[in-house]
Order: C-alpha cells, then structure tokens, then sequence
C-alpha cells in the first residue's frame, strides 16, 4: 500500500473515530431508547445504531468503494468482495453507557487483503485516542506506547471478559477464570474489550483474555497492541481473523508462553470455542 493511501486512511480512522466519540457522549446526555438484542444483558440503544451510521457515511463520502463490517449492520452485505474493509464498533461496551456513562469506546478498523493497516479506539469520557499504523508504532493522544516492562504471570495484572451466564458455565469459563485469577496478581473486568486491550498497549494492564469476542469488538485494539509490542493471538496461539468470532489472547510476550501452557493445562477444549 502506498504511503500516501495509508496516511489518508490514518487520519479518516482517528476523524471517526473522534467525531463519533463526540456524538455518543452528546447522546448520552439526553434521553435515549435501549432494547434487547437476545435477552437483558444484551442491550443496543437507538445511539449504536445513529453513531455507527454516521461514521458509514463518514467513510463511503470518501471512499466509496471500501467496504464495512460493523456490529449493528453486519447483516446488510457481502463484505468479502471489498479489498480495504473497515472494521467498526459505534459502542463498545454498551452496557457501561447506558449505567455507568464510563468505560466505553468507540473502534474503528481498517483491514487491507486482510491485513491490520490502522487501528483507532477512542475512550470520549476522558479524551483518550489510542491508535497504530502499521510498521509506525502505537500512540496514546500522540504519546509513544511501548509493551516493555518485563513481567512474569505471577506478577501480571491481567483483563478479561466473561458473561456470567448458564453458556459459560456449561463451557467451564467461570472455574478457568478463577484459576486464573488465583495465579495472576490481579484480575479486572471492565466491559469494554477494545478498551481494556488498548490498556495492554498502554502498560496499564499487562494481558487480556476471552473465549469469544466479535471482529468489531477487537479488530482495532489488536493492532494497537501489536504495534505496541504486545502479542495478540487466539487462546491455542493461533492467528486472530480479521472477520470472524474468536477467543483472544493479548499480552506482554514475556509471559505469553507462560500464560499459553496455563490455559491448555487448565483447559484442553479451548480449540472449540474458537
Ligand atoms: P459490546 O458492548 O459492543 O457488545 C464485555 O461485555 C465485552 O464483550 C464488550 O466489549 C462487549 O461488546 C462484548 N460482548 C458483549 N456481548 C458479546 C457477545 N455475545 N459475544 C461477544 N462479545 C460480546
Ligand atoms: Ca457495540
């Protein structure tokens, strides 16, 4: 890809994903319809819907011929016959927009023949912009990050999410987590995957694990994370996909094999949930 190309699609990704940002915390403000997706714990408002729009026609107003997978249009069309594809998240964490009005994040993707070019997640209720460019390195508001600090698992602050529901039980999710839990020094749940992979590339956290999450959900983060110096694979250390479901691992290489053997010993089925 050209230089030229590349940094035209760098500063339409940060554009998104900032004026989108804007407009979920403008939204937040005033009164907003909230409906469930499968059950009550899966929730969509009215504003996913309006900032996820507005950010399509932020991106085919300049690019018309790229195509668009996003969480609340992933049904509208056959993606695969675009070469440049945008990845986009409007909310990510949604529940934590409409009760906490905190730790949610806006993701935007742009994925070339497949590959990771420029990944943006922008956290609106403190200004925070995290996004790479690939082979240019990862930034945080224009600030350099670097995955370096040496860290055994022992040591680790680590990030996952789960949904505490009769699915993960049956998988066994709750009892791998508390394992885990028990070995790291500690264990977060925020709500927002993209955020809590952007603060792997941050330093802030040191891993991130989950069994399933959507393309949209980590497809911006994980070239965040890369391009910070951190590994980024599916739990059995298999590369991620650009467009489908999958289980993630994201952390500081020097305990991803570590962290690697953990989760096989403690569960040999995790290929399945892939
Ligand atoms: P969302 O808010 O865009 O739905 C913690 O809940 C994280 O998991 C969030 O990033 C959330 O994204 C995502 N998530 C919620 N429901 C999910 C599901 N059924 N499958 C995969 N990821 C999900
Ligand atoms: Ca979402």
């Amino acid at each position: 890809m050209q230089a030229s190309t590349l940094a035209a699609l760098k500063e339409l990704a940060l554009q998104c994903a900032r004026s989108a940002g804007e407009l979920s915390l403008k939204r937040m403000k005033e009164p907003f319809t909230v409906e469930y997706k499968t059950s009550a714990s899966d929730l969509v408002t009215a504003v996913d819907k309006e900032v996820e729009n507005h950010v399509i026609q932020m991106i085919l107003a300049r690019f018309p011929d790229h195509g668009i997978l996003g969480e609340e249009s992933a049904h509208v069309e056959d993606y695969k016959q675009y070469d440049t594809l945008w990845v986009i998240d409007p909310i990510d964490g949604t529940t934590n927009f409409v009760h906490q009005q905190i730790n949610f994040s806006v993701s935007i993707a742009v994925y070339h023949k497949g590959e990771g070019m420029v990944g943006a997640v922008y956290d609106p209720s403190r200004d925070e912009l995290f996004y790479a460019v690939k082979g240019e390195g990862a930034f945080l508001n224009d600030r350099p990050l670097q995955v370096n600090r040496e860290v055994s698992l022992e040591q680790a602050l680590l990030c996952t999410s789960v949904f505490w529901n009769k699915r993960a039980e049956q998988i066994g999710i709750d009892l791998i987590v508390k394992k885990l839990a028990g070995k790291v020094r500690g264990m977060r749940l925020l709500g927002s995957a993209a955020l809590e992979m952007a603060y792997v590339a941050a330093g802030r956290l040191d891993g991130y694990v989950s069994m399933q999450l959507n393309a949209w959900d980590f497809g911006a983060a994980r070239i965040i994370v890369e391009e910070a110096g951190g590994r980024v694979t599916t739990m059995t250390g298999t590369p991620l996909p650009y467009d489908q479901k999958s289980s993630v691992m994201a952390c500081n290489p020097t305990f991803y094999e570590e962290l690697q053997q953990f989760l096989k010993s403690e569960h040999t089925d995790v290929p399945s949930q892939n």
